[in-house]
């Protein structure tokens, strides 16, 4: 598989020499990638997602309405959780996403499980899941891993390693930094992205989806990456400098990206204008909408608490 990896881990002490930090099965072949447009928003609508407590850009992006998101940050009866949920706990499963988990982990084994069941009914369907490095710790991560290989589970784990755990540094809290490596503990396949490399994060996906689907089998990303806020309102930041900070922002992924489709002529300066007041509006009316909406009604304070026996 080829991916490059960031400039700070090329040299980490943890990365095996000479690759770039990538392991994957020796006997399994690079996926061909050559599904159509229409196929993959097909197999996108289809995917469950389920991913950390900062899911807030992905509940959209799997179609949950920003009014329906917004709503939800108020504690309103109109948000996607009907505003018993909040920020970290956007969930709709009709458009296939699952969370907003705020246990750090908590979702790993979950979509380990989302996964078995999708294999059990064939649905064909793809789980996808989020965390940050910090979870990998976590004895979770490793149990799922384990089942997902040992059962062939079509489960993607992307972990995006953003150096930091809240105000810990990787190197302080893991000692092989490396996370993609953990994978070769389950014989499972595994790459190591830019991640803040839009395109080459779509290539890495693809191919899991195409093993996933194919082959019934799991993948660990590790999508290499940058936080540039503060991990919550209360966190300081004197852990890390100014200029390590402005160092990844060069690098943004939306520039760089915004970049390439200038540079290959897919969009204009005007387009890109016209894109950022139509978000710029979509937010305002997200907020009024938000802003109008009743508060939960006091009967539906048991509601919802535990999940309707299965049919
Ligand atoms: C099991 C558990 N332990 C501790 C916490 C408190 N906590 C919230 S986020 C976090 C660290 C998260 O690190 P990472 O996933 O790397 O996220 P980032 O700081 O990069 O946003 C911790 C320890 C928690 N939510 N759950
Ligand atoms: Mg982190």
């Amino acid at each position: 598989m080829s991916s490059q990896p960031t400039e700070r881990n090329s040299s980490s002490k943890n990365s095996p020499a000479g690759s770039a930090g990538v392991l994957d099965r020796p006997e399994e072949p690079a996926a061909q990638v050559n599904e159509d447009r229409d196929t993959l928003v097909k197999i996108f609508h289809q995917m469950l997602l389920i991913r950390r407590f900062d899911e807030h850009g992905q509940a959209i992006a799997k179609g949950i309405s920003p009014e329906a998101v917004m709503a939800e940050l108020y504690g309103k009866a109109t948000g996607c959780s009907h505003g018993k949920g909040g920020s970290m706990h956007l969930f709709d499963v009709d458009v296939n996403f699952l969370g907003g988990h705020a246990i750090v982990g908590g979702q790993i084994p979950l979509a380990t499980g989302v996964a078995f069941a999708c294999k059990y009914r064939e649905t064909d369907q793809v789980t996808v899941c989020f965390f940050g490095e910090a979870a990998v710790n976590q004895g979770a991560f490793h149990e799922s891993l384990n089942m997902a290989q040992l059962w062939k589970l079509p489960c993607i784990y992307i972990c995006e390693n953003n150096m930091y755990g809240m105000g810990t540094s990787l190197e302080r809290a893991m000692s092989l930094q490396n996370v993609a490596s953990k994978a070769c503990a389950y014989e499972m396949a595994s790459e190591s992205v830019d991640g803040m490399d839009v395109l080459k994060m779509r290539e890495a996906t693809q191919r899991a989806v195409k093993r996933a689907r194919e082959g019934s089998l799991p993948t660990l990303i590790e999508a290499r990456t940058y936080r540039y806020m503060g991990h919550s309102m209360s966190d300081p930041g004197n852990y890390r400098t100014r200029a390590e900070i402005e160092k990844y922002q060069e690098r943004d992924p939306i520039k760089v990206f915004t970049k390439v489709m200038k540079d290959n002529g897919i969009l204009t300066d005007k387009d890109i204008a016209e894109i950022e007041a139509q978000v710029k509006e979509e937010v305002e009316k997200a907020v009024r909408f938000a802003d109008e909406s009743p508060i939960p009604d006091p009967k539906e304070l048991y509601t919802d608490v535990y999940a309707s026996p299965i049919n």
